[in-house]
Formats: C-alpha cells, structure tokens, sequence
C-alpha cells in the first residue's frame, strides 16, 4: 500500500491525498449520515491525466476506487465500504464553454449544478436538470447517476441531454465521445450507457450537455386537493388550458406539517388538505391569469395559493422537505424513491400507509416527490434499525405489485443492491454484467455498487 500511496502523491502532489481520518471524514460517509466506511486515502485530482494516471496505478494494484462527486447522492454509491480509494473530482472545475447557437455546455465534471446554470443563463438558457442540492451536485455526479430532479418532466432525462463525455476508463484509457450534435448516429451510444452506470463503468471527467431555452414566463401554485387522483385531474385540467408542466410535485399533510413546524413558516393554505400539489406552469405572458382561471374551475379543489413567476417562497415548502425529514427522525431516515404507474398512484398511496401501519406501527412515513411522472420519494421515519430491511422489502414487493420501479431516480448505490432482480431479469442482469466485465475486468470500479447478482 505504501508503494501505491507514494505513486498516487507523486501523481497528484502530497497535498491531494488525504490519509487522516479526520479530514477523510466526510468523504466516507454520505448525506443521510447511514451509509460510512473507511479508505486507504481521499485523492483528489487536478486534470484528466491526473485522474488516468491514478486510475492506471491502481488497476495495475487491484486497488478498488469510488468516485465521488459532491456526495449528494441518497443510495450510499459514492461512499467506500470497506478501503476503497476515494477519487474525489471537485478539482476539475473549470467551465470551458458555453456555445449559445449549438446550444451546448461543456464543462468539467466537478462542476456544480448550480455554477453550470448560472453559465447557462448567462446566454439565456438553462442547463435542464435542476434538484434540490443544485449548490453541491456535481455536472459528473448528475450524468454519472442520471439524476432525475424537479425539471425532468419538462426536460426529459439528464440522459436524453448528454451529448458527448470524456471519460477514464479503469485501466486508465482516456475514452472520448465529444460530438456536438443532436444528430450523430455512429454505432453504440457509449455516453447514453455511462449516464447513470453510478461510477461502475468509467470515471466521467467533462461532459457536453445539450441546453435548454426557458420558459419566458411561468406561474406557481400550491393547491390543496383531496387525492393524488384529483392531483393529476388538476395535471390535465392545466394541459387542456394550454399552460405547459415546468415542475409538478406532490405533499401530503404530514409531510406539510412538519415542513412548516421545522422551518417556522406559515401553513400556505387557509385549511390543511390531504395532498398539496406545487405546479409550476409556464405559457404567454397572461401565464398567472390563465393558472388562476384554471383552479378556479377546478372542481374538488381545497384551496389554493397561486404567484407570478418561479416563486421560491412556494417552493421553499417543497425543497425543505429533505433537510426537514433528516433533522426529524430519531433513526437514519430510510430513503425510498419509487415509481407508479400515474394511474395506480392513489392506490399505492393507500395501500402504502395501510400496510406500513398494520406491519410497522413504529414508523413514520412521509411521501412526497415528482407526482407526474409517477415518481414518489417514500422516506421512513423512526425506522428501528432492524426493521430498515424488512419494511423495504415490503414497500418494494407493493411496488413489484403495482408494475413500478423501485428506484426511480436515485440508483441502485449500495442501498437497493438486494432488491435489484425486482426490477431487472436475469438475462438484463447478466447483459449488463457482460459490459461491466469487458470494461472493468479487475472489477476495481465502484466494486460495492449495483451488483446484479
Ligand atoms: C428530491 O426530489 C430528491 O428532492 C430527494 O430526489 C428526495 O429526500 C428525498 O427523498
Ligand atoms: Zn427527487
């Protein structure tokens, strides 16, 4: 070990290899404070060739390597388990450019979020996937994950917007698909398959993104409906007047409560409801006129808040819910991020809370998420630590039931390892094995990580 860590240094200088645990620490445990390990060294590279050279040297060691963006993610996949090196990239910031015509981003891949869509508007355009720790997510972390977020049901998936990456690959090979076109038709869609591979296949270094032109004028609501049903009647209700979906996100009452008991702030409706639902919706510039019209027609509606443009004081009921939910549970929360076909949400809603309550009373749940694309975040609250295992299985064989997915945004990581052949057959499992093997084949990428079994 001691000749690897001598060549990672003389790679990236004395430095950017961290070996105290006291400054590794926070690159070995994730988000939610549950999933920890430990790692022979924290290495943090400067440059693709900075990033190629490590990445030989330890492929040359059998040495495993996690890479790490900016820890943001929920399923436990950039973290170490049990030595791992971790490969941080926040040092390959550099934006390089930003073409307004091509209409396309190309940047360093630990770029945050949050920097790239500053550089975007800047010409007037926007980068397209936007979540909620836009500040520390990384342009690397949100391809390598194919980050889900709060714009997809506008834009698509970080995939369908990634036009080319530089990626390492385990042994070190520099792999290079930067082709600024929306049309490009040359055999396999190598960076369509690195986006979302969760680190298991490449280190991605610079991505190219395609950009998106915004809305030019949007309104947001949150309206209080009586069932995830009546939220999706407000869905098309909003089509048929012509407004277009920029954002559609579901609450329920608990969630709201204790949103607004934690941050302090005052319930946004006159009478509490069982579903708030945020829409943002964009149109002409009569957008808000057209919205207020729209929920005022809108038959089995509670009450509703409605403002002009992209109001942070209504998202801010929304975006507080994960920070809420950590700051509000005696055990680590046990993060689900599940989806339902659209037309067995309340059913799943139902059969959710009924089955949890009859099987595990202790526990707290709160669900909340991207309603309209089926996509719902189940966050288990109190959870007893052995209970954590059992009360998934349960939730994901509901999901298997009702024909869903049991990770629609989030990845497999670490947490969903065990539940994967609910969601992928053998011989999908043994496809993506087949690649896994013929790019990584000392399995040194990333090893904990969506195993298939
Ligand atoms: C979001 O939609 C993220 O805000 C996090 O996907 C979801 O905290 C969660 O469960
Ligand atoms: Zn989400």
């Amino acid at each position: 070990m001691t000749t690897l860590l001598d060549e990672l240094t003389a790679i990236v200088g004395p430095t950017h290899v961290l070996t105290d645990p006291e400054l590794t620490a926070g690159y070995v445990t994730d988000w939610t404070g549950y999933w920890t390990g430990h790692t022979v060294a924290v290495v943090r590279p400067g440059s693709t060739a900075e990033v190629s050279a490590v990445l030989a040297a330890c492929y040359r060691a059998g040495q495993p390597v996690v890479p790490q963006g900016g820890n943001t993610g929920l399923v436990g996949g950039s973290v170490p388990l049990d030595g791992e090196v971790v490969l941080s990239m926040l040092r390959l910031n550099r934006i390089e450019e930003v073409d307004p015509v091509g209409r396309t981003l190309a940047a360093d891949a630990g770029v945050s979020v949050a920097r790239a869509q500053e550089a975007a508007r800047a010409h007037g355009l926007i980068l397209g996937t936007d979540l909620a720790s836009r500040e520390s997510a990384t342009l690397g972390g949100i391809v390598a994950t194919n980050a889900g977020g709060i714009a997809m049901i506008k834009n698509g998936s970080t995939r369908s917007r990634v036009l080319g990456v530089e990626a390492v690959l385990a042994d070190g090979r520099v792999l290079t698909r930067w082709i600024p076109l929306v049309k490009d038709n040359i055999g396999y869609d190598l960076p369509g398959l690195l986006t979302g591979s969760e680190g298991t296949l490449a280190v991605i270094t610079r991505v190219l993104m395609r950009l998106v032109t915004p809305a030019r004028a949007t309104a947001t609501a949150l309206a209080g409906v009586p069932s995830a049903a009546a939220a999706l009647e407000l869905r098309d209700a909003l089509g048929r007047a012509g407004l277009t979906l920029e954002a559609a996100e579901l609450m329920t009452a608990a969630g709201m409560r204790l949103v607004v008991d934690h941050a302090g702030l005052r319930p946004p409706l006159a009478q509490p409801a069982p579903y708030t639902v945020l829409v943002e919706v964009s149109g002409s510039d009569d957008v808000a006129a057209a919205a207020a019209a729209v929920l005022a027609d809108c038959e089995g509606l509670i009450d509703a808040v409605l403002e002009e443009g992209h109001s942070a004081k209504l998202w801010r009921f929304r975006e507080s819910h994960t920070e809420t939910i950590a700051a509000s549970t005696i055990t680590p929360v046990v993060k689900l991020d599940v989806a339902v076909p659209l037309r067995r949400m309340e059913e799943f809603l139902d059969r959710l809370t009924e089955l949890l309550a009859a099987e595990f009373p202790t526990i707290r749940p709160i669900c909340f998420g991207h309603f309209a694309d089926g996509n719902i975040h189940v966050n288990l609250l109190d959870a007893p630590v052995d209970e954590r295992d059992a009360a998934t299985n349960r939730v994901f064989e509901l999901i298997r039931d009702l024909g869903g997915s049991i990770s629609a945004e989030h990845g497999i990581g670490r947490a969903k390892n065990p539940w994967i052949s609910f969601g992928r057959d053998p011989v999908d499992r043994a496809a993506m094995g087949a690649i896994r093997a013929a790019l990584d084949p000392g399995r040194v990428l990333n090893p904990h990580v969506l195993k298939l079994g």
